[in-house]
């Protein structure tokens, strides 16, 4: 049975790709690393291990590596796009010091590593539409060259060590359980909170903006399907466009007015929010995921949104009745 460590598990993606992986290793098999003061509680905290993991400290990785006999890393640790512009070096500390860490932890001890790309590695020069698996990749965000960076090195100690690494570009990941932090596409994610507590929404990516976009459920299937995936069949490892669904604001707005009709949103663009946009793709084509590990999504815009305004509608319902009590 594969022993687990989720690095960055109390994220937007981490603290609910710990928990998918517990339902499916078994709780103790899986172990939520988490930095001081990001430290995991509730069902997180509760139903399995967790040890402080800080990816910067390579001592402390290899530790908890031989502590719980890990045989697969998943490395979330990143800041995201609009954060890391005002924090580059930390970006770059973080994204890269701390994967080289991990990637030589997994040298010494043989663990397989999943670092995710994004389609923040895509830059101006990249085609938008139907984004190649295979193109040019000229990112010009301090994220977007931590992520191509990341693709590179975790291609290369596959190549130059035999260090078994893949990885997915995940598109804006759409989630009700842990808020993203500082990310260009975390509107579609805090348009669904405006709706359910009744807010007008003030959107900060200009109209007809399109970006690839995912909900939650998918990207973790992708991952935890991708590290399952027959090695025989990859010719790509580092790393997958994967693709479900790509909308502008208006797109998504009208979904959720389609069951909250009385829901209003405005637009008050952000310059940085909107250049970073701009540069990323329209559509990737994911073909490549496709043919080699059957990758297939589950959700469609509206099938989303109808699971996300039913439960936030229940999270945030829960919240105030523990407030009043
Ligand atoms: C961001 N949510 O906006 C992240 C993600 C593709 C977008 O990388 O920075």
């Amino acid at each position: 049975m594969k022993n687990v460590l989720v690095i960055g598990a109390t994220g937007q993606i981490g603290s609910e790709l710990t928990m998918e992986l517990r339902e499916r290793y078994g709780n103790e098999h899986v172990v939520a690393g988490y930095i001081h003061g990001a430290d995991p509680h509730g069902e997180l905290k509760e139903s399995g291990p967790s040890a402080v993991v800080d990816v910067t400290d390579a001592i402390n990785i290899e530790c908890v590596v031989k502590k719980y006999n890990i045989d697969a890393i998943y490395n979330m640790a990143a800041l995201l796009s609009v954060v890391a512009e005002s924090k580059p070096i930390l970006a770059w500390k973080v994204g890269i010091d701390g994967l080289w860490n991990v990637l030589e932890v997994a040298r010494a001890y043989h663990c397989s590593v999943f670092t995710p790309s994004s389609i923040g590695s895509f830059g101006p020069e990249t085609p938008h539409l139907l984004t190649p698996q295979d193109t040019t990749q000229r990112p010009r965000t301090m994220y977007g060259v931590t992520k191509v960076t990341t693709e590179l090195l975790s291609d290369y100690y596959y190549h130059k060590y035999g260090v078994d690494t893949r990885s997915v570009r995940f598109p804006g990941i759409i989630s009700n359980v842990t808020p993203p932090g500082g990310g260009t596409t975390d509107y579609a994610v805090d348009i669904y909170y405006s709706a359910v507590k009744g807010e007008k929404f003030i959107c900060p990516i200009k109209k007809g903006t399109l970006m690839d976009m995912m909900y939650m459920p998918d990207a973790l299937n992708a991952a935890i399907s991708l590290m399952e995936a027959d090695p025989k069949r990859l010719i790509h490892r580092n790393s997958f466009n994967i693709a479900s669904m790509s909308f502008a604001p208006e797109t998504i707005y009208t979904s959720i007015r389609k069951q909250l009709p009385d829901f209003e949103m405005v637009y008050d663009v952000d310059p940085l929010k909107q250049a970073i946009a701009d540069s990323w793709p329209d559509c990737m084509d994911d073909s490549c995921a496709r043919n080699e590990w059957d990758w297939n999504p589950s959700y469609s815009l509206e099938s989303m949104t109808s699971d996300m305004l039913i439960k936030l509608r229940k999270k945030l319902l829960t919240k105030a009745t523990l407030m009043s009590d």
